[in-house]
């Protein structure tokens, strides 16, 4: 019934109708509650509006990052419920990713390897939805690793990670995932400069040797993979580029980043290093300019450098040079207000907004002026590194005071609406970008970093319900000791009334930063896999143990409640290969496959083949069982591994 709800008005108007009928029943009840439980008709009105009785389904799903978690939660709204957690760069036992199964040590531990390291966790920021014509279209999301840069990617049919790639010459980023409006490209960009060689460079030529760069990753949506062999980077100057995005209907083909530390301060605070001994710690270092700068990256000249060849390969990847993007007209700066946090394009396309953290205004630049501009080849100067400089206050549509630490932003569905976190002020900003003015601010708990609205960054924002996700949650949760969970809040943002604080969510799983929310309709996934799928699948009465000298392979099938086979018997030393395949047709009646001992956990969802690689390597009895809780007799679903010596 709520779902249908366009208004509080309605709600209100429920709300009273309820409260009424249930007044004839149980006089005192409501209002016993509210009383005992401290409620106002507030509270009551926000209740309503989250409230998702049992059955009743969501009308949006949010993908946020999972932070240093390495994963990506799912959640609804406006119930706020978890869904899924989907397990990314992290081994996740559940759902028996990294615990023994070829497809997921594959992904886990070969792909998601960088430099003949394993790394099994990842600092998600900012997953990406695959876009249509720069909508949502529910069938990829994208996440990034901060910290050992890499980008995967979900598939939607499995809510399953099916691929992950790792940079070949970043060694941190900041701005990814996010797509093209037709997902041809994945997009990244570093965030702390440094060689582009795995060589040691010393901080002293850090100007000339040091570097940043932004990676586009061509998608095949067919494949549902990243295609690295058509994959480039581009050079950029040895700032600290920042948060991203892709330019969208009149701003199609262009990619922008910002950027801090225009300064290039190497820092060098404290004891034990001689050469920068007596400097200011980088938070000082980097903040002393008043500017620094938006860049504009031109993608699809960019695209076309690429396919004549005009890069030189390093580390084996494509990178073409700062130069080479000059000479081209494809890479401009801009300046920006000190030490900036986020650019985010408007759903025309035309305006760019780039909060300044250490500044009080937001900057609404026109993409139409910086085009002007650049038609006119009309620079203020060149960077260090020859880049042409655009005037700021000739691409600047206006600026706007909104208050202390404003950080990311989101749009409504309202022309000239959008949403700004502040993070000093531990508020969100509703606002008007086209007149340039402030219209209301609710304060949240505490310091918003991200916000996301829904469908807030495609070309159709739904206004409605905007999440902030706050870093803080003092006060706010029973105290669990030192380390807080983080507090997503939800907000009615729907027109007609001011903002109203809906619900408090902690999430106790690293710290998000982004999120992207979704018509929960445009998702479109899967009931079970089809068996056809896996080469490896083993049919039902094809069950059987092949023994070709010392290596043993077990075709196996799982249906309620047993294994096929259920004894195995293989000699101390053999190479066990194990393929089971989950026979059931029935939703949700998902097999476990654990051994004693082996560090296996298999989760077999209906219709899923997966294959155990192992060396029998110890004498012994070891009993192997189902891991969820599947039928009445679950406890049955067992069996023996035998290993004679
Ligand atoms: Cu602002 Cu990594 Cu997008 Cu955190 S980032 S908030
Ligand atoms: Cu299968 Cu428990």
């Amino acid at each position: 019934m709520f779902g249908k709800i366009r208004n509080s008005f309605q709600l209100v108007f429920i709300i009273m109708i309820a409260s009424g009928l249930f007044a004839s029943v149980n006089a005192q009840s409501l209002e016993e509650i509210m009383k005992t439980r401290g409620l106002s008709q507030t509270d009551m009105l926000a209740a309503a509006k989250t409230y998702t009785p049992s059955g009743k389904l969501d009308e949006y799903v949010v993908f946020s990052s999972g932070g240093q978690s390495g994963q990506v939660i799912v959640y609804g709204v406006p119930s706020m419920r978890i869904l899924k957690y989907i397990s990314v760069f992290t081994p996740e036992p559940w759902q028996g990713y990294g615990y023994g199964d070829d497809e997921s040590m594959d992904i886990i531990y070969k792909q998601g390897s960088i430099r003949g390291k394993e790394i099994t966790w990842g600092d998600t920021h900012h997953p990406a939805l695959s876009e249509t014509a720069a909508e949502y279209d529910g069938q990829y999301c994208f996440i990034n690793d901060k910290a050992n840069p890499r980008v995967a990617v979900i598939d939607l049919k499995t809510f399953s990670t099916t691929q992950i790639v790792a940079n070949p010459i970043m060694k941190n980023e900041h701005g990814a995932a996010f797509v093209t409006p037709n997902t041809e490209y994945i997009i990244e960009a570093s965030q702390i400069p440094a060689p582009f060689t795995n060589d040691y460079v010393p901080l002293t030529e850090f100007n000339e040797k040091y570097r940043g760069a932004m990676t586009m990753w061509k998608f095949s949506r067919k494949k549902g993979k990243i295609l690295e062999e058509n994959s480039f980077s581009v050079e950029l100057p040895p700032y600290c580029q920042d948060l991203s995005d892709s330019g969208k209907n009149m701003s199609e083909g262009w990619v922008f980043t910002n950027s801090f530390n225009s300064e290039r301060y190497i820092g060098g605070f404290g004891p034990g290093n001689t050469k920068f001994r007596d400097r200011l710690p980088h938070e000082a270092g980097m903040s002393s300019k008043d500017t620094d700068y938006l860049h504009m990256i031109h993608l699809d000249t960019a695209i076309k450098l690429f396919e004549q060849g005009k890069y030189k390969k390093i580390n084996g990847h494509p990178v073409i040079s700062m130069e080479t993007m000059i000479a081209n007209n494809a890479l401009f700066l801009i300046p920006e207000p000190k030490s900036p946090h986020g650019v985010m394009i408007n759903p025309s396309g035309q305006y760019l907004t780039v909060s300044g953290k250490l500044d009080t205004h937001v900057s609404v630049y026109d993409f139409k002026k910086m085009m002007k501009l650049i038609n006119a080849k009309e620079y203020e100067g060149r960077d260090p590194y020859n880049v042409p400089i655009l005037s700021m206050t000739k691409s600047l549509h206006g600026q706007v005071e909104l208050g202390l630490g404003p950080l990311h932003t989101q749009y409504d569905s309202e022309k000239g609406i959008a949403y700004t976190s502040l993070y000093v002020d531990s508020a969100i900003a509703r606002w008007d970008y086209l007149k340039l003015k402030l219209i209301e601010k609710i304060p949240i708990h505490y310091n918003v970093g991200h916000l996301v609205a829904a469908e807030g960054d495609t070309a159709t924002p739904d206004g409605k319900y905007l999440i902030a996700l706050n870093k803080l949650a003092i006060d706010r949760f029973t105290q669990v000791g030192p380390l807080h969970p983080q507090n997503h809040q939800l907000i009615d943002i729907s027109a007609g009334h001011p903002m109203q604080l809906l619900y408090d969510m902690p999430l106790p799983l690293g710290e998000p930063h982004y999120a992207v929310m979704i018509k929960a309709d445009k998702l479109k996934p899967l009931i079970r896999y089809k068996q056809k799928w896996f080469k490896n699948r083993v049919k039902p009465g094809r069950e059987r143990i092949v023994r070709e000298g010392n290596k043993v392979t077990v075709h196996s099938t799982l249906i309620r409640s047993h294994y096929s086979p259920e004894i195995i018997e293989v000699n101390k030393g053999d190479e066990v290969v194990w393929h089971l395949t989950n026979l059931e047709r029935a939703q949700d009646e998902t097999h476990g496959f654990s051994i004693y001992l082996y560090n296996i956990n298999g989760s077999l969802e209906p219709g899923e083949t997966s294959t155990f690689r192992f060396t029998a390597d110890q004498e012994g009895v070891f009993p192997f069982y189902c891991t969820e809780f599947c039928s009445a007799l679950h406890l049955e679903m067992m069996g023996y591994l035998l290993v004679k010596p």
